[in-house]
């Protein structure tokens, strides 16, 4: 027994001297294994912290791992750690969708809400301190504020949303001819629940001069190019849409921390309108007396033409317009596509359309030709999707398609046809689902 535990001391002991003299070498030397350099880089300046809130779980024995270890989970899949299921789209930066599927529950765990960064995130370039985080409040304000999240916890009233964040692009990848960027299925949705403060209140606590039109946010992470004078996104709201109910400054997603690369420790949350809009590890807000042109707000960023275009048609830059509400939607989460299927099976999945409510979603087994209204959930507040279901019952045993369409309060319907556009936004044609019934 006594010896057991002597040799124990010493393999520890071992373990700990190994990766004091290279991290790197001991890590290989041991477990037979290589993480990309500049993972490896981001793993050894994380703290406990970041690591825990990846993992979705603190480390118990966590101090019995040497300085520079690499938990394994890390290791396997480690961009996508804490995630489950995601399809990664690109590495750098980290791009991740969702499989439908996999978006079933009515409100989006973290480890399946997508990924979509434009930049090197800031846990990637060292320890994250939320307690010591802030956020400026800045531009045409009476008063300019800097405050920690515990500053606004206590100043704010908290609230509590189920908000769904979609990126611009999501749908991007049917587009025909293609369309430069993340080439999005139809998992670049996502619909947890947030707390945090709500924007109006802060910036009306700030003081919101008259000629203020536009908000200005940014973050903390760093360009591609490594070029510290420059910012991967900075997008902005018009101010009307800043003050609304339901646009929240979040500290928390699903009850726990943000997940690091979904903005921890801080982001703004947007609903209904481009992911873009939704700012992660948001430090600043400058409100403006012109519309903000910061990187992706000018140019053809997170725009499209004024008018319908041909497929592949050239369009002029100052034809393009800035994207705001997203259009009528819906998505088919079961059953899962490609499967087999008894006679009679509930097909569910969610619908949502910007701004507005979704009055109906449609279901059809034939093509098209015919459409069975499905049962459909008000949202849980104002900026959730809506859940629906419905159950098919299929005449025969064959190959069939389960085609979904929603209908918004202002009588927008999915289109059968891409309204298509030279970045590839705003894609909310009908999702289907091939199903095999025996
Ligand atoms: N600071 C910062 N905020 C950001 C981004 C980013 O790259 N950097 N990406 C934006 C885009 S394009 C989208 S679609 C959403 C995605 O949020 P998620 O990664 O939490 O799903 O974050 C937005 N906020
Ligand atoms: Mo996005």
């Amino acid at each position: 027994m006594a010896h057991d535990l002597k040799d124990q001391g010493e393999r520890a002991d071992g373990l700990f001297s190994r990766f004091e003299e290279d991290p790197e070498a001991a890590d290989w030397a041991l477990f037979g294994r290589r993480t990309n350099t500049d993972r490896r880089g981001f793993l050894r300046g994380a703290g406990l912290a970041t690591m825990g809130a990846m993992l979705g779980a603190s480390i118990p024995f966590h101090r019995n791992m040497p300085a520079g270890f690499i938990p394994v989970a890390f290791a396997q899949d480690d961009v996508l750690v804490g995630k489950d299921g995601l399809t990664l789209l690109n590495d750098r930066p980290i791009n991740a969708e969702t499989p439908a599927h996999l978006l079933d529950d009515p409100i989006t765990p973290t480890e399946r809400h997508f990924i979509r960064n434009n930049g090197i995130p800031p846990h990637e370039l060292g320890e994250v301190d939320a307690d010591g985080w802030t956020l400026t409040i800045d531009g045409f304000v009476d008063n300019t504020m800097t405050m920690t999240i515990a500053d606004m916890q206590e100043r704010f009233e908290v609230h509590t949303m189920a908000l769904a964040i979609e990126c611009g692009g999501n749908g991007r990848a049917a587009f025909d001819p293609p369309a430069s960027g993340n080439q999005w299925t139809v998992g670049a949705i996502g619909c947890s629940e947030w707390t945090g403060v709500r924007l109006r209140d802060v910036l009306e606590a700030a003081g919101v001069q008259p000629q203020v039109v536009y908000t200005a946010h940014v973050g903390a992470d760093a360009h591609l190019s490594g070029d510290p004078e420059k910012l991967p996104i900075s997008r902005g709201l018009p101010i009307e849409k800043a003050m609304s109910d339901n646009v929240l400054i979040a500290w928390a997603q699903n009850g726990a921390p943000i997940h690091p690369n979904n903005g921890a420790p801080l982001r703004l949350v947007v609903p209904g309108w481009p992911g873009s809009c939704s700012q992660k590890w948001l430090t600043s807000i400058t409100l403006r007396d012109v519309v903000h042109d910061g990187p992706k707000m000018t140019g053809t960023s997170y725009r499209v033409p004024n008018r319908p275009v041909a497929p592949g048609e050239d369009v002029a830059e100052e034809d393009f317009v800035i994207i705001e509400r997203m259009p009528v939607k819906s998505l088919i989460t079961a059953p899962p596509t490609g499967t087999s299927a008894g006679r009679s099976v509930e097909v569910r999945g969610h619908a949502w359309s910007g701004d507005r409510r979704v009055t109906a979603v449609d279901v059809s087994i034939d093509f098209g030709a015919t459409w069975q209204r499905a049962e459909l959930d008000e949202p849980v507040n104002d900026g959730a999707w809506q859940n629906w279901r419905t159950n098919v019952r299929f005449p025969k045993a064959g190959y069939y398609e389960v085609w979904a369409r929603a209908t918004d309060d202002a009588g927008a319907q999915q289109p059968f046809e891409i309204a298509w556009n030279p970045k590839g936004y705003l894609n909310n044609t009908m999702h289907r689902v091939a199903l095999t019934v025996s």
